[in-house]
């Protein structure tokens, strides 16, 4: 493999690091200052819908975050598959990727930064032996009612001075201020605004819901030392984009929740959030900016040989590698390439490698090599994989086949309606139908011909939620899962959904399944297996029962234990769903039955589930059914409210 360090000698001397080694040293790092190692939940989020995939370490975990305590105790460390799909247009660079691994560490009111921050600081030169001068770190530098983060700095000041490198601060708030200031030496403290020193998943505080955890945030930045690029601005700055610094780190100090009325409060609890971009943090090792020199992806460009001097090559091989990898893991995970919500996404990712593989690769057998290459490579790491190896091979050779098959015939399509000069969003619409063109594929055909799309977007979005909307009431609806927040209202409806569960068995049969649900402050909603339209009758009935047990205020209990153990109690859980090995599971009444004595007379309802809910039923107030609907033949949908409050 030749690597963009030019210099032959430097490759002779210098052992690049895998990044197993640095997954394995940051594991180790961790068990040994008191944390259990998790393993890596799955790519599709339980009982949370704020997004399609787990996109960080910390999503799984909110519940914790926000106060419930972890059967693991309160320091736990993992490496998390995440997945971000809003990254993809930014794929084909040398940093961007929409899978990766995040290296996590999570304090759950125990440590606090003058822990985590020497940590961090300890394992990047220690461990992982980065040039302490070549870290720089940013921190909060405040925002409307929220307060700048000056311990931290003092922190950071004391960690750089122990290897007496001099370190200023400099407050430059946005990333304008930054890059029209640039950067003065001895200055390695940046202090911006909520832009960019503020997490939580839905971004900046005012984009938050009520109940949702965030805080300031502090990020570690490896600088390459490669010039800066004016076209990403006039002076470069740690948060510039022009690729002398990469982001290996980000330690978020959860301490705030976000209120009703829009303002936030202290978290019962002050938490950390570490996260690290695995492969961002191998690259950094190996001062090589560019992170397809990474282990994996040179296994899989060994399977494909790249021509390293091909700019436009690369940038295709880039795109080909990352989205087989992603469509490895998702597949892995059980979403399967289709037409709706996830399987979209992983039908986009692969049709999009098809299209840039084509020219240069018709012979099909690179394509098991390079799945090949990314399955060996996470081998004794992820066993999901290995075990639904075959599976993989065949999802992807026929996505592929398939997509082949209408592709040339697509690409006439698409260039006999580029011939007037313009592309509407009915032609994105009849390619993505007639074709299985993706509209981010048609996109890029047409950036690449030089078509202007000005709100096109939007204009696609119509016409695909039109088709939609037509289909779904033809076929079995879904709807996108979970719940819209952890609010305290939806945390009410949460619990109240899994008393009606149970009630509509009790009132209809057994054989009621869960089939969707979808929960918001205002209502919930709840699909559910049954033949037939249910009578007023039975609908009283429910709605008695679901209240009766809100006034008998039964305690809901969380427990912890393997998916063998919860299926054995017959707690339950949503068809077609996929389990981790070790699942949660809430009980409404104690569950005090075991597995060898699975009775559960004093619980009412088991499920698996991911909460949050409430602790008392009693906490719910009264509940009332508003709707009962057909949505396909065998599927019903019910709709309720609380009454008040
Ligand atoms: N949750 C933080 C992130 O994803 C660590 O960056």
């Amino acid at each position: 493999m030749v690597t963009r360090c030019n210099s032959a000698r430097f490759i002779l001397l210098f052992r690049y690091m895998e990044s197993a080694e640095v997954r394995k040293k940051f594991l180790e790092f961790f068990k040994e200052r008191g944390h259990t190692i998790l393993p890596s939940a799955s790519l599709v989020p339980e009982n949370d819908s704020t997004t399609l995939f787990t996109g960080s370490g910390m999503q799984p975990l909110v519940p914790y975050l926000l106060g419930q305590p972890h059967p693991a105790g309160k320091r736990l460390a993992n490496s998390q598959k995440s997945f971000r799909a809003e990254d993809i247009d930014e794929v084909g660079d040398n940093r961007h990727t929409t899978f990766f691994e995040m290296l996590g560490n999570w304090s759950f009111g125990d440590y606090w930064k003058q822990e985590q921050l020497p940590w961090l600081f300890e394992f990047l030169t220690k461990e992982i032996k980065l040039k302490p001068e070549n870290l720089y770190v940013t921190v909060f530098s405040g925002g409307k009612d929220l307060a700048a983060d000056n311990e931290s700095i003092e922190i950071w000041k004391k960690l750089f001075a122990t290897k007496k490198i001099p370190t200023e601060y400099i407050e430059v708030n946005t990333e304008h201020e930054a890059s029209e200031k640039g950067m003065q030496p001895g200055q390695r403290i940046f202090g911006y605004g909520v832009e960019k020193n503020w997490w939580s998943r839905a971004g900046l505080p005012s984009k938050m819901p009520a109940g949702e955890p965030g805080g300031p945030d502090s990020e570690v930045f490896y600088d390459f030392g490669t010039p800066h690029d004016t076209k990403f601005g006039k002076k470069c700055h740690p948060n510039c984009d022009c690729g002398r610094f990469l982001e290996i780190g980000n330690s978020v100090f959860m301490e705030y929740k976000k209120k009703a009325d829009g303002t936030f409060e202290k978290l019962k609890q002050r938490n950390v959030d570490f996260g690290g971009g695995l492969e961002r943090i191998t690259a950094a090792s190996n001062n090589d900016p560019d992170i397809f020199h990474v282990d994996v992806f040179k296994k899989m460009s060994e399977a494909l040989a790249v021509d390293p001097n091909d700019e436009e090559a690369l940038r295709k091989d880039r795109i080909i590698f990352d989205h087989i990898r992603a469509a490895v893991f998702l597949i892995a995970d059980g979403v399967l390439p289709s037409n709706k919500g996830r399987g979209y996404v992983v039908r986009k990712t692969l049709r999009r490698a098809a299209l840039f593989s084509r020219a240069a690769k018709t012979d099909r057998a690179w394509l098991k090599k390079v799945i090949q290459a990314v399955i060996s490579s996470y081998r004794g790491v992820y066993g999901d994989i290995e075990a639904a190896a075959d599976n993989i091979l065949k999802t992807i050779s026929g996505e592929f086949e398939k997509f082949s098959a209408t592709l040339d015939e697509g690409l006439k399509e698409f260039h006999k309606r580029i011939a007037s000069g313009k592309i509407t969003s009915k032609d994105a619409f009849d390619l993505y139908q007639s074709y299985g063109f993706p509209w981010e594929v048609t996109k890029e055909l047409a950036q690449a011909a030089g078509i202007l799309l000005i709100g096109m977007d939007a204009g696609f979005e119509t016409e695909f939620q039109k088709h939609q909307d037509i289909s779904r009431t033809a076929s079995a609806g879904t709807f996108k899962g979970g719940l819209a927040d952890h609010s305290e209202r939806t945390t009410r409806l949460h619990t109240a959904h899994h008393l009606l569960l149970r009630a509509l068995q009790i009132v209809l049969g057994p054989e009621v399944k869960q089939r969707g649900s979808n929960i918001t402050s205002e209502r919930l909603r709840l699909d559910f297996a049954y033949d037939g339209k249910m009578t007023d009758e039975q609908k009283k009935k429910v709605e008695k029962i679901v209240n009766d047990k809100i006034k008998e205020n039964m305690p809901v209990i969380r427990s912890e234990m393997s998916r063998e153990e919860a299926e054995k109690l017959n707690a339950e859980h949503e068809f077609g769903q996929k389990y981790p090995d070790r699942v949660s599971v809430y009980s409404i009444g104690p569950m005090s039955a075991t597995v060898q004595n699975p009775e559960f007379a004093e619980a009412f309802s088991i499920e698996f589930c991911g909460g949050p809910h409430v602790a008392r039923t009693g906490e719910i107030g009264p509940f009332k059914i508003v709707k009962e609907e057909a949505v396909s033949a065998g599927v019903r949908r019910i709709r309720g409210t609380l009454d008040q409050g």
